[in-house]
């Protein structure tokens, strides 16, 4: 239904926290931006936005992804801020620094170039889960509530990391997931 006819494709490669993970971070979001009617929530921690490739690369990404041979390893999320953006501001939890995550990004990213061609994006890695999106300046109260806020200190495993499908909507980004890559040594 949505995938396209050509067969191509907006990818994403990201690391999707457990379930115990998911709820708390859905609970500090709720605590920023309300109850009020918000688009699907899926955390995620991108390690690499591909952008939109022809069926054929996708296919390429798909399988090359599949040569990522990596341990898992722990995370901690740690810490709550934002970016300000031309459109407007992201709201983030952040992660405590890991080597194994950042060694993880550059096996991603080595697999993508020598497996589909796709050379590594330019800049730093900030490596962050998004909670919200608004199209405005920042609000007031979440500079405050950033301050005061706990956010969610909590370690959690990795055990996999996920190719998605981004689906750009009216509401906001709809995200499908095109497979899923266990680490070596877990049983996801
Ligand atoms: O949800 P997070 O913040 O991890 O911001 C986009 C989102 O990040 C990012 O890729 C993730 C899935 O859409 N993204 C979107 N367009 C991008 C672009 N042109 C991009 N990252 C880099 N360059």
């Amino acid at each position: 239904m949505d995938v396209k006819v050509d067969g191509s494709a907006r990818l994403f490669v990201a690391v999707e926290p457990p379930e115990e993970i998911r709820i708390r971070l859905e609970a500090v979001r709720r605590d920023f931006i309300g109850g009020r009617t918000a688009p699907p929530f899926n955390p995620h921690l991108t390690l690499r936005f591909i952008g939109e490739v022809p069926g054929e690369k996708a296919a390429a990404v798909r399988k090359t992804l599949c040569a990522v041979r990596a341990a898992p390893f722990e995370l901690r999320a740690h810490g709550l801020g934002f970016f300000e953006k031309r459109w407007g501001a992201v709201l983030w939890a952040g992660l405590e620094p890991s080597a194994a995550l950042a060694e993880l990004k550059r096996l991603v990213d080595a697999a993508l170039w020598s497996g589909a061609g796709l050379a590594a994006e330019r800049g730093g890695f900030a490596p962050h889960i998004t909670l919200a999106r608004v199209k405005t300046p920042v609000p007031l109260h979440w500079r405050t509530l950033v301050q005061n806020h706990p956010g969610v200190a909590a370690g959690f495993p990795v055990t996999g990391f996920t190719l998605f499908r981004s689906l750009l909507a009216r509401e906001g980004a709809r995200h499908f997931v095109e497979e899923r890559y266990p680490l070596a040594g877990s049983s996801t």
